[in-house]
């Protein structure tokens, strides 16, 4: 069936094609039906070939989000205290002369060094709206101050581009049809989806016959439902594992060495320090098992099924990656597929833990070479989306944000902000150390916040913009993690209350600032330039009006696509893009460096919050906070559907819950020296004893005694990051009480 994107269905009913942009990365297709500019129902694909995207439960609740009660509708200036959410509202006009008069105030009184610019993954799927007007705007402004690294996947970046020169190290998802056996490492793409499709290949591949196993503290839903065989591990223990897995097929010559001796550079010195010869220490299971926990003779059968089964796919991810040195887990994970010559063959995995695949993608690259970044540095010259010169002054990696603003220069920071101007993130609640992300609001001179919603961050705003959701506005999109489509956002909706969008907040600021023709095209044209000049674009979508009218370009692959593929059959004429032109189990660069914390080959070492660190004493729990499947971070947490899916809870197994006398549903205090959230226990054997979980996302609410009643992960977690860059929020210890 092929609709128009206006196509009437009863006279006054519209039914318009867009595609949803959370930040799950996955991109659902949305028909949404609109009737006297409110969406009255939302219905998912309708394609019949090559599959169904099948639309989430989190798009099934989009109407409930757009249309939301709590939708800031106008422009509001903070009343009360900090925190507190007392705002009254005030015009556009007024709202510009605020925000324009204290750009122009921290300019004069400091320098641009004083502006902050946060923006985040909040619409992160957009090419046209977004954090990027913005950007240009304060560019032209003479500068300013923002961030670098993503909370997502740093770790992985850093791995993938030490091993691969790359960061599109994913197979399509289909490809996971020809494995012979599929390891979940860290993966559980159930509830973090990984692509739109994820599961249904997953599913494809389990009743093609492939054995699942699932490796992860957590007996999660991807491994309650199609896992063989679950594998519980310690967190932050992976590599320990991984460099077991190695020790026994180098003893029982299992790894295949034609492959390590074609295609990659070091596999000797790993070999050294795997077998002991480089510390005396021999790294076999039973090492291994006295640190993770994962019985020596399970590591054994593992290590030998999965040298013996070709092809195997080793899907390592991001979460165990967000913690203290976790791009060593990606960079040995990695390893292990050059091992058993995986990479760059159908049914196999390159590992690297980011999945992607290069068309029809938008992946966040990441500036960071290996563990140097050149924007600790002045730096002049970012490459954005469009590829705008940005005069940025200065970048404070994403997870010390708040740290350098408390800081100042004179505590070591880059830069002394003043000021900080924030859209499409909610980083008090989603960076690390949310006590302290608040404290470093409360000393901001000026804070403005451009949302949808009054969120646990745009409490401590004095201004707040009213954005329009993806509803209200065209756009363009790409899902992240697979594809391979391209999606056009139609709008839906006229703006709703006094909503402007981000790129719209932009341009008539700009116009307070004294900056002409900021803006010179209409949306409409935008779009069709972002198509038309983009050759990633022009590569596949021939017309423009074909393209809107559809809301999506499906590209028809000939067969899988299977990353480094060419690299492997052809390597003569296509090296890896590293400084060897091969795979880099040892790497030089990193060697350069110097740091014994970011090993030339991937290595596992005890990190600050393990379980060796004698703090576990006094907090005996090492705590998770993965993503939830009913909201994406923080967004949707606030829509009641959703809500119902699942209660906001903590997980803890009952060898821990018993003698601390807590029952299934009772609320419980989990703490450590950086806050203290209060939250209902979930008493499940589903988690391994002397781990605890609580997902992300749920908004940050501390009462007057500093207790968060919200339940916030980041209320405990620390705002540190691994020397490859990773945001460290899974390597936080905790300990429970009864409330
Ligand atoms: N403890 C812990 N913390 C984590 C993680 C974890 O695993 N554990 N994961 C991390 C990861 S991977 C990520 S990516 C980050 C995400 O961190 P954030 O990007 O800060 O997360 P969101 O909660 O999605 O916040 C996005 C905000 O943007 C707003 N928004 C949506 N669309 C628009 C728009 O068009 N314009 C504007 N101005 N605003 C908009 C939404 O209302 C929402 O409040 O969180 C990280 N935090
Ligand atoms: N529904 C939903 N989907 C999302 C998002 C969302 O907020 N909601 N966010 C999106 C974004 S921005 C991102 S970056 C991705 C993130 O995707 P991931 O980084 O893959 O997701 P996480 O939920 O952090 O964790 C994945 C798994 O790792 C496990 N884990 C944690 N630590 C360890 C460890 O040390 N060892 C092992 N073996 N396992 C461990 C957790 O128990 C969890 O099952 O998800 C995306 N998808
Ligand atoms: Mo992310």
């Amino acid at each position: 069936m092929n609709f128009q994107s206006t196509n009437p269905i009863d006279g006054d009913v519209k039914i318009v094609r867009a595609t949803c942009t959370l930040d799950c990365g996955g991109r659902c297709p949305l028909r949404l039906y609109v009737k006297n500019n409110r969406i009255i129902r939302v219905e998912g694909d309708d394609a019949e070939e090559p599959e169904q995207l099948r639309t989430c439960l989190r798009c099934r609740a989009y109407r409930q989000m757009v249309h939301h009660p709590e939708r800031l509708l106008y422009p509001q200036k903070r009343i009360g205290a900090k925190g507190t959410g007392e705002f009254e509202r005030i015009s556009w006009d007024e709202a510009y002369q605020i925000l324009a008069g204290e750009l122009t105030r921290v300019k004069e009184t400091y320098g641009n060094e004083g502006i902050l610019l946060a923006t985040g993954g909040g619409y992160l799927g957009s090419l046209h709206n977004g954090g990027n007007a913005a950007a240009r705007l304060l560019a032209q402004f003479g500068g300013f101050v923002t961030h670098y690294g993503n909370l997502s996947s740093e770790g992985a970046v850093w791995a993938s581009l030490t091993q691969y020169g790359s960061v599109m190290v994913g197979n399509s998802r289909e490809d996971l049809l020809n494995s012979k056996m599929i390891i979940l490492w860290g993966w559980d793409p159930a509830r973090m989806i990984s692509g739109t499709n994820t599961m249904y290949h997953l599913i494809k591949a389990k009743e093609n016959g492939a054995k699942i196993i699932a490796i992860d503290p957590r007996y999660h839903d991807t491994a309650a439902t199609l896992a063989d065989k679950w594998i519980p591990i310690r967190p932050g223990t992976d590599t320990a594992v991984m460099v077991a897995m190695a020790n026994v097929m180098i003893k029982e010559n299992l790894h295949d060495q034609a492959f390590l001796d074609r295609y990659t550079v070091g596999f000797d010195k790993f070999k050294a320090y795997v077998l002991g010869q480089e510390d005396g220490v021999d790294k076999t299971p039973s090492w291994a098992a006295e640190i993770s926990g994962v019985d020596a003779a399970a590591i054994e059968d593992l290590a030998r099924e999965y040298a013996t089964t070709e092809p195997v796919a080793l899907m390592d991810c991001q979460g165990p990656a967000r913690s203290a040195m976790g791009e060593q887990y990606n960079r040995c994970a990695a390893t292990l597929c050059a091992m058993t010559g995986n990479v760059g063959r159908s049914g196999g995995s390159a590992g690297g833990g980011l999945m992607g695949i290069p068309v029809g993608h938008m992946f966040r690259m990441s500036s960071i070479p290996p563990g140097k970044n050149p924007f600790e540095l002045d730096g002049p010259r970012v490459k954005g989306t469009l590829d705008i010169r940005l005069r940025v002054v200065k970048r404070i990696h994403v997870n010390k944000i708040f740290d350098a603003i408390l800081r100042g220069k004179a505590g070591g920071s880059p830069a002394d902000i003043k000021m900080a101007w924030s859209m499409c993130n909610n980083y008090l609640n989603q960076t690390g150390n949310s006590n302290k992300a608040a404290k470093a609001l409360h000393k901001l001179e000026f804070f403005c916040v451009n949302e949808l919603f009054m969120t646990a961050q745009a409490r401590y705003a004095d201004l707040v913009l009213p954005v329009t959701s993806a509803a209200e506005r065209s756009d363009l999109t790409m899902p992240w993690p697979s594809g391979p489509y391209f999606a056009f956002v139609n709008r839906a909706l006229e703006p709703l209350g006094e909503c402007k969008s981000d790129l719209d907040i932009a341009s008539e600021l700009a116009e307070h600032l004294g900056i002409k023709d900021f803006n010179p095209h209409t949306e409409e044209e935008w779009l069709k330039m972002l198509v038309e000049l983009n050759p990633e674009y022009q590569k596949h979508i021939k017309g423009y009006h074909e393209f809107k009218k559809d809301g999506i370009h499906r590209i028809k692959l000939p067969k899988p696509i299977v990353a480094f593929q060419e690299q492997i059959e052809d390597p003569e004429n296509h090296p890896f893009d590293t400084p060897s032109g091969k795979i880099e189990i040892y790497s030089q660069r990193v060697a350069d460096l110097n740091n014994p914390l970011c090993p030339p080959i991937p290595k596992y070492m005890s990190t600050p919050e393990d379980r060796n660190d004698p703090l576990i004493e006094q907090y005996p729990l090492q705590l998770l906070t993965p993503h939830a499947k009913n909201r994406v971070h923080s967004e949707l947490y606030n829509v009641e559907w959703l809500r119902e899916v699942e209660a906001h809870r903590a997980w803890i197994n009952p060898i821990d819950a018993d003698p601390r006398g807590v029952g299934d549903g009772d609320e419980i205090y989990v703490f450590n020296d950086r806050g203290k959230v209060a939250i209902p226990a979930w008493v499940t054997e589903r988690i391994i004893p002397g781990v605890i979980c609580i997902f992300e996302g749920a908004w940050y609410a501390p009462d007057e005694n500093g207790i968060d009643r919200g339940a916030c992960a980041n209320t405990l977690t620390n705002d540190a990051y691994s020397d490859g860059g990773a945001a460290v929020m899974n390597s936080s210890l905790v300990q429970v009480q009864r409330a």
